[in-house]
């Protein structure tokens, strides 16, 4: 009799993700067999013609049994769920929220031998994949937890991967991994995955990267508001200065998506389909966790933060039109002056904001290296963003060179590339945050980005007076500039002779 036929890798989660990069696998020459939950689903995928083209290269499974039994050992088995459940398992649920990975892996464990892999390619919060990877380590188990970013076109054509979790994992899915991503490099040489640290590194790496294309998507916005209400530009205008911009130093998806969309027409109305959307954001949370976490090491990623409440603010529809008919702003409308003159700020505003989001996204990455005792090599995770995810920009190659001349770079503003252009866009730049305050446009990227700039480079902020109220009031103690390494010192403030 002959024997069954043994599949390379296993996934688990046939949506959108999941059917994607099983095609972006089965084309790069792996076998692949597949489940999902509801298994009908199953059969329906391997009944689409691009499934069934494939031949016996892909292979169904019923229950999550059969799946491991149709694997090659050590075992791959890569989940491509919802990372976020209402119902927790049992024994795994420290982390209600996440449970439908846990729910998994329990179901799982007894099925597996020591040694074989369970990779979460979800969006999942890193402490979940902390958590797991020590957990399952110790059951013999290899654990990891990937960022997979690219969206559906990416998942299909080659997505950058951000890997964390067991070492010992990572040269037994390398293989797999590489081959599916995006590759970038004057000879498409460069694959846009590589190991990114232990545990949960990988999925560290990929919240900064939502966070970032949170920013970026602001920074875009905003160039947007002030360009349509500063200069009153048309959409036909806005995406000829986007696709001029885009053949530029912003070259970049994000920009290139956003040239587009103001071509497109809406096709019940005829009229451009992007004054037709409700200007209230959505948010899955990843920019959440990236402005959360920031907070916990005492970082400043102010770009994310704010980026969030703009769409905070932006959601509160209802009460911003009620609001509008009630509080009043200036009463000048246009930008008086040179029309042309002031795109060219807006541009240089735009990428200097983007220089500041993306410094504060690395100096945050390495922060939470520190904490949590991983080994970043941030040149490596700026060519990873370089091709296949939402983020990729011309942009991420500078950072790249930035990182490899100086691998312990305390913020991307200070290496010479990126002072060189932030110090160059300044004066446009307060022009424009100047001018959006003026005329009453909000521009809640550009001017964090401006007030961040200008605190770094602070020899000397208020803070003194900060440290005299906490010691007034509740006597915090401070520090003193005569006196380094002495203190800390306290004053009784009320009854000090004045
Ligand atoms: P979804 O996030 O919509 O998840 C749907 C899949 O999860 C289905 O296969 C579903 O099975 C399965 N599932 C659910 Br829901 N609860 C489950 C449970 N308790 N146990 C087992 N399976 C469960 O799919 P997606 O948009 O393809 O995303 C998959 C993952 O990739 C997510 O973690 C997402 O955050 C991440 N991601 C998505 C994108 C994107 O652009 N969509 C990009 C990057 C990363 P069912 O068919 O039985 O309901």
């Amino acid at each position: 009799m002959a024997s069954e036929k043994k599949y390379d890798i296993g996934l688990m989660g046939l949506a959108v993700m999941g059917q994607n990069l099983v095609l972006n696998m089965v084309d790069h020459g792996f076998d692949v067999a597949v489940f999902n939950r509801t298994t009908s689903k199953v059969d329906d995928f391997l009944a689409t013609e691009e499934a069934r083209s494939k031949g016996d290269k892909l292979a169904g499974a019923h229950s999550l049994a059969e799946l491991v039994g149709k694997l090659k050992s050590p075992r791959k088995i890569m989940l491509m769920i919802k990372s976020k459940d209402a119902v927790p398992a049992p024994e795994l649920a420290l982390y209600p929220e996440n449970a439908a990975v846990d729910a998994v892996i329990a179901e799982l464990l007894p099925l597996l031998d020591q040694g074989d892999v369970i990779i979460d390619g979800g969006n999942t919060q890193f402490k979940d994949t902390e958590r797991r990877t020590k957990y399952l380590a110790q059951r013999g188990i290899r654990y990891i937890g990937t960022g997979v970013s690219g969206g559906e076109e990416g998942a299909r054509r080659g997505p950058s991967m951000m890997p964390g979790g067991d070492p010992e994992a990572w040269p037994l899915v390398k293989p797999i991994f590489q081959a599916i991503s995006a590759k970038v490099g004057p000879n498409g040489e460069f694959p846009c995955c590589d190991w990114i640290g232990d545990r949960g590194a990988g999925h560290y790496v990929k919240m900064v990267h939502n966070g970032v294309e949170y920013g970026d998507m602001q920074l875009i916005s905003d160039a947007y508001w002030i360009l349509k209400n500063a200069l009153g530009l048309s959409n036909a205008e806005l995406h000829d200065v986007f696709a001029k911009w885009n053949e530029s130093e912003l070259d970049s998806y994000l920009v290139e998506i956003t040239r587009d969309i103001f071509t497109v027409d809406d096709p019940e109305t005829g009229e451009p389909l992007v004054d037709k959307i409700l200007d209230a954001a959505g948010a899955k949370g990843t920019g959440k966790w990236m402005s959360q976490l920031a907070l916990d090491l005492g970082t400043p990623s102010t770009l994310v933060t704010e980026a969030v409440y703009a769409r905070a603010i932006s959601s509160m529809k209802d009460q911003r039109v009620r609001a509008s008919k009630v509080l009043s702003g200036p009463n000048a409308q246009r930008y008086q002056r040179d029309k042309s003159e002031f795109i060219g700020q807006v541009k240089q505003a735009l990428y200097a904001s983007k220089i500041c989001s993306y410094a504060q996204g690395f100096v945050q990455m390495q922060a939470a290296a520190k904490e949590y005792d991983w080994k970043l090599d941030c040149g490596k995770i700026a060519l990873l963003w370089r091709g296949g995810c939402i983020i990729r920009a011309v942009f991420l190659e500078r950072i790249k060179e930035a990182f490899d001349a100086d691998p312990n770079l305390e913020n991307l503003l200070l290496a010479p590339y990126f002072k060189a252009a932030v110090e160059s866009a300044q004066p446009a730049w307060r022009n424009v945050v100047k001018t959006a305050i003026e005329l009453g446009i909000p521009a809640p990227g550009f001017s964090t980005a401006l007030t961040y700039y200008d605190s770094y480079r602070s020899e000397k902020l208020p803070a003194n007076l900060i440290q005299a109220q906490r010691d007034y009031f509740g006597a915090h103690t401070y520090l003193r500039v005569d006196k380094p390494g002495e203190g800390p010192f306290h004053t009784d403030w009320i009854n000090v002779k004045k």
